[in-house]
């Protein structure tokens, strides 16, 4: 064996020892396997081995469709998506929230304590999708967290009514629009930047279902999730529920904190050609998400025994609508056939549907799902409008089927 051979060989083996298993292919001179690379992901957020991490710099992990199988997401199978650095060293005993802006009647500050205390309590389910979420599938393609199906989650959120802490505030007449600031650290490190600074329009904060949550799923936010406050505004951009949530301001004006303005969760007013330079004039604000649907069960590539039907579940959701309408096709879209389709738990929950099928033959099948929301809008079949920045693919979600 040659030297650099056998050098090779024996910091593989003392790599193997330290990632827990073999390497296939000789690692590169010098890189450190991301096995290595401290902190692991994994371990720090507590994750499903099998959710998929898109950058670490910041965090930005996805899940896969088959994970996302339970009614109630759990914090182990939730995507992860920061714009900057996640805060460290978080005191609950001295987090506060204030509430400012042009349009406040007069500045408040409340502790956690006040929030949890002189506030009634509420618990939403509420689904929660990346403005990004298939991005993966665009051509051109477009820069960014190239997530595919997995940026969507449905957990519960408990926490007091965003319209309550601002009717104890006073907004004044002029108000049109809230803002959020936060905690976390833009990724330059300079502490003037926010990583992050988007709101929602009055009309949406004033939702009963619009909260400044402090649980998920019964517990105190996960650290990743926004931990130990945080804005929550199902149904629309996921980008518009802010974590470690310290300020909210009351605008008399469209918020125009960092990324609000620009390319930054907007697309074309227009619809544009693929590849088209679109003008940030002509670039508009994403509200309510799309109509969408996810066939959680069974797994793409899953292998069924002839004979045997087909048995296939998931969940539908349409960002402010209701999910009317839940079908499936076995042919690419030539037929479809109807789901079983439940009503939401709440407003902005995902609705959960199933259907059962006898695929006629041996050979290769895929399955297709569609949504239909309230207004009769359906999910396209293979992609939507592009747009520069890759948001709203709300296409049929597709999995593959062998027959054996
Ligand atoms: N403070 C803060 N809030 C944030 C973000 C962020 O980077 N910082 N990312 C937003 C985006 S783009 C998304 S998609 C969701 C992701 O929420 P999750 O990490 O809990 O899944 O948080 C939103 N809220
Ligand atoms: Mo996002």
């Amino acid at each position: 064996m040659k030297r650099r051979k056998f050098i090779q060989k024996a910091s593989l083996s003392a790599l193997a020892i330290a990632i827990g298993s073999e390497a296939v292919y000789a690692i590169p001179k010098g890189y450190t396997p991301l096995a290595l690379q401290d902190p692991d992901p994994f371990k720090m957020f507590g994750l499903n081995e099998q959710m998929v991490v898109l950058n670490n710099k910041p965090w930005n992990i996805e899940a896969q469709a088959h994970l996302l199988n339970d009614a109630v997401t759990p914090n182990d199978k939730m995507f992860i998506r920061n714009n900057g650095i996640i805060p460290l060293n978080i005191d609950p005993k001295t987090w506060t929230l204030e509430i400012d802006g042009e349009s406040v009647v007069t500045k408040k500050k409340y502790t956690l304590q006040d929030l949890k205390t002189k506030f009634k309590q509420h618990t939403y389910q509420l689904t929660l999708e990346c403005g990004g979420n298939g991005r993966s599938e665009f051509d051109p393609p477009a820069k960014g967290n190239q997530w595919t199906v997995g940026a969507v989650h449905c957990a519960n959120w408990t926490g007091v009514r965003l319209k309550d802490i601002l009717e104890d505030v006073g907004h004044k007449k002029d108000a049109v629009y809230i803002g959020y600031h936060s905690a976390d650290v833009h990724l330059s490190g300079d502490l003037n930047k926010e990583p992050i600074s988007r709101g929602v329009p009055m009309s949406k904060a004033l939702q009963d279902e619009t909260l400044i949550a402090f649980q998920m799923n019964g517990k105190d936010i996960p650290i990743a999730h926004g931990y130990p406050l945080r804005l929550i505004a199902g149904g629309w951009p996921a980008s518009a529920s802010g974590k470690w949530l310290q300020r909210i301001s009351i605008r008399n004006k469209v918020h125009d904190g960092t990324k609000m303005t620009g390319k930054a969760y907007r697309v074309p007013c227009e619809p544009v050609a693929p590849g088209e330079k679109v003008k940030d004039e002509d670039m508009c604000i994403i509200e309510s998400m799309p109509v969408k649907s996810l066939i959680t069960y069974p797994k793409t590539g899953a292998v069924l025994k002839e004979g045997r039907s087909l048995k296939i579940n998931g969940h539908a959701w349409a960002g402010e609508l209701e999910v009317k309408a839940m079908e499936f096709s076995i042919d690419f879209g030539a037929t479809w056939k109807k789901c079983k389709l439940q009503k939401p738990v709440n407003r902005l929950a995902w609705q959960h549907f199933s259907a059962e099928v006898q695929l006629p033959q041996k050979g290769y099948y895929e399955v297709w799902a569609r949504a239909t929301d309230s207004q009769g809008k359906s999910q396209p079949m293979l992609l939507p409008g592009w747009n520069p920045k890759g948001y709203l693919n709300n296409a049929c979600h597709r999995i593959a089927i062998k027959v054996k």
